[in-house]
């Protein structure tokens, strides 16, 4: 187990890995955790600088988050959205009112020139959010998601194509010139952090887009933190989200396995230990043989217990 005073890590994209991060947040003392968040899905929509996962991880941590719809605002109202529709302008993209308050915040200080990690750190203190969240970069990094109907920026194909065109790849605009966040990078090299969890994200277009900013996956193997990650694939399927079609569109198998030998094989030697679901309990052996300690509970979270069973869980595994 993490000594009790040494920070954790978590990596997280959106709605799934929030899930982890709040039961993480739940059981370690106040200021211990740090996020660090995928910004590949970020896009510029209607003038405004919008972060998902950025604002999801913000909403859930902070217990504003919309438990229907899994991004948002609880209680939002959509008159904007309405107006906009009456005036003929574009809606596949929904923006609740009180949410387009933070894209407005958010647009108007960027465009003053200050960092995003200054913003979201700001943000989540004014929120009352004792974590910390870290947008992986505060350079432009853009997902794409390549599909037989072309190359599609991320928020394209998830939204205003519900995911549909078959993907074969992704690519990630902009990351070659991107510096990992700087304070999390610090603390990495400080040997601050006593403990490494990769979210149950999307491994393709929330967790790789993290750990292939330059330096980042080699700064985290090279620390001696154990790094546990949650597989997001149970009993075949995506708990939430693309992923298992995304894998099947590949050509990869679609199990909890397939995850683990994707982790192995792009980032050699970083896994110490991979959770999976009790599901899937009869893949342990051969996940195992990849080099990694395999680690069996239950890692649905539907409750908030759930959350905090899962977060104790991954925080007292020993490493490999
Ligand atoms: N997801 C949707 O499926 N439809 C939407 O209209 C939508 C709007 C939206 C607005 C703000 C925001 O922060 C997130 C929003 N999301 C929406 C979720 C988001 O696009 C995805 O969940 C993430 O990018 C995937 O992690």
């Amino acid at each position: 187990m993490a000594a009790a005073s040494q920070p954790v890590l978590a990596l997280s994209g959106g709605v799934g890995g929030a899930k982890l991060a709040l039961g993480l947040a739940d059981v370690l003392a106040p200021g211990q955790l740090h996020v660090l968040t995928n910004t590949g899905d970020d896009f510029r929509h209607l003038g405004l600088d919008i972060c998902p996962d950025i604002d999801t991880l913000l909403y859930t941590l902070s217990g504003r988050a919309n438990q229907t719809l899994g991004w948002g605002l609880e209680g939002e109202t959509w008159q904007t959205m309405t107006a906009l529709e009456e005036l003929g302008g574009e809606t596949w993209f929904r923006l609740g009112d009180r949410d387009l308050a933070t894209h407005l915040w958010r647009t108007r200080q960027l465009k003053s020139g200050m960092r995003l990690s200054a913003f979201t750190a700001a943000l989540a203190v004014r929120l009352g959010i004792a974590s910390h969240i870290h947008p992986m970069t505060d350079d432009p990094v853009r997902t794409m998601v390549h599909t037989d109907r072309g190359d599609l920026p991320f928020q394209h194909y998830f939204v205003r194509d519900r995911c549909e065109p078959p993907v074969t790849g992704f690519s990630f605009d902009g990351i070659s010139a991107a510096h990992p966040n700087r304070e999390v990078m610090r603390l990495l090299q400080r040997k601050a952090f006593g403990r490494v969890v990769v979210c149950p994200s999307n491994p393709f277009v929330s967790v790789d887009p993290i750990l292939q900013l330059p330096g980042l996956w080699l700064a985290l193997r090279e620390s001696p933190a154990p790094v546990v990650v949650v597989s997001p694939i149970v009993a075949g399927l995506a708990i939430k989200g693309p992923a298992a079609k995304m894998m099947a569109e590949m050509g990869m198998g679609v199990s909890a396995l397939d995850v683990a030998r994707h982790y192995c094989q792009r980032y050699p030697g970083l896994m110490d230990c991979f959770v999976i679901d009790q599901s899937d309990a009869t893949l342990a052996a051969e996940i195992g043989e990849l080099g990694v300690t395999v680690a069996v509970t239950s890692t649905v979270m539907k409750s908030r217990a759930d959350k905090r069973a899962l977060a104790r869980f991954t925080l007292q595994l020993s490493g490999s």
